[in-house]
């Protein structure tokens, strides 16, 4: 029989026990804090943010499922074992949902849609005229599960695609593959609309700031469904307020949720969303599970698992 503890910081139990009961038949599926004792044997645990401190309360833990692709919201616990694998989300309605999420807005940006939208608030009849998708450079930052999925939904429109990456990639009909540090400034010098879809590391944090972004031709847009760390928005305003960056769609930001008080929400030139780019799906993302399950029983690698040294 398989345990498996569960921790969601939001209502949702009862969406995701039948999915996981239909994944993994005769699973005793455990909602927070009805987890019992660890002395009662191994357990798996499926997780967004959970408490501090928690996972090393239970020493019976085998391996940790992130519920999302990103695992900072487990790796901020400087208690959680250092030993532990963790598995991170990688199922196909993420990637599904990540690629409907940035079609959406690509297409938005390359349409105008934010400038038509900031004019409509004042009653304005402003015509504006967009370039077609072909003429329209896209530079996704980072090119993995997610990334190259929606690479691969984009390239259909016919947008002159480009990806940054950290190791290099094998060169792709319709795609420019770009790497590390040494390839960056080319990068962002061609790219009309950047889609940001980094992992928050030290090595994303703060890399789209004053000096980088200036990089971006004038009237550059950025769309970020990564991680909040990769921008600083001080600097984001500051060059979407001069005129220099033309349009920002922010999904994700360094404290969530963003504070009442902030002032992206009333932005003319910025889209806030609420961590909604994609979500993951009980459906795809039980069956994801229960496979790695199965891979870890029979004593194979699962997939995905965190790579401690590199922080994705
Ligand atoms: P992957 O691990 O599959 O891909 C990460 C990509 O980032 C890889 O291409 C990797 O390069 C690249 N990368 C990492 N560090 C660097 C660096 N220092 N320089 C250049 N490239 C780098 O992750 P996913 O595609 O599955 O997910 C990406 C992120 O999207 C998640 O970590 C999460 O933060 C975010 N996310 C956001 C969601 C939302 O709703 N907003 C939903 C799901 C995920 P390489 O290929 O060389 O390894
Ligand atoms: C994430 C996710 O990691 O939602 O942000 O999957």
């Amino acid at each position: 029989m398989t345990r498996l503890y569960f921790y969601l910081d939001e209502p949702g139990w009862e969406i995701w026990q039948p999915a996981f009961e239909a994944a993994i038949p005769g699973v005793d599926f455990r909602n927070y804090p009805d987890w019992g004792s660890p002395d009662e044997g191994p357990a798996y645990l499926f997780a967004w943010e959970p408490e501090l401190g928690l996972v090393a309360k239970y020493p019976n833990i085998k391996a940790i499922f992130s519920l999302g692709a990103g695992v900072d919201h487990l790796t901020r616990d400087p208690s959680l074992p250092k030993d532990i694998p963790i598995i991170r989300m990688s199922d196909d309605g993420l990637k599904e949902g990540m690629a409907e999420f940035v079609l959406m807005t690509v297409l938005m940006h390359q349409r105008y849609m934010p400038r038509m939208l900031a004019a409509q608030c004042k009653r304005e009849w402003r015509r504006l005229f967009p370039p077609l998708a072909s003429d329209v450079r896209i530079g996704i930052l980072g090119y993995g599960a997610l990334g190259k999925y929606c690479a691969q939904a984009l390239k259909p429109l016919g947008y002159q695609i480009a990806a940054w990456s950290r190791s290099g990639k094998a060169a792709e009909e319709g795609i420019e593959h770009f790497s590390g540090k040494d390839q960056f400034e080319s990068f962002l010098k061609r790219t009309d609309i950047l889609v940001g879809l980094l992992p928050s590391t030290p090595e994303t944090t703060n890399l789209l700031n004053r000096e980088t972004m200036a990089l971006m031709p004038r009237y550059a847009s950025i769309i970020n469904a990564g991680r909040g760390s990769l921008i600083n928005l001080e600097d984001l305003v500051d060059l979407l307020d001069s005129g220099h960056l033309s349009a920002a769609t922010l999904d994700v930001f360094v404290e969530e949720p963003l504070t009442e008080d902030s002032p992206l929400w009333a932005h003319d030139k910025i889209i806030v969303t609420p961590h909604i780019a994609s979500i993951t799906r009980p459906k795809t993302a039980a069956e994801y599970v229960a496979n790695n399950i199965k891979k870890i029983e029979a004593g194979m690698q699962p997939e995905n698992v965190l790579d401690r040294q590199r922080g994705y």
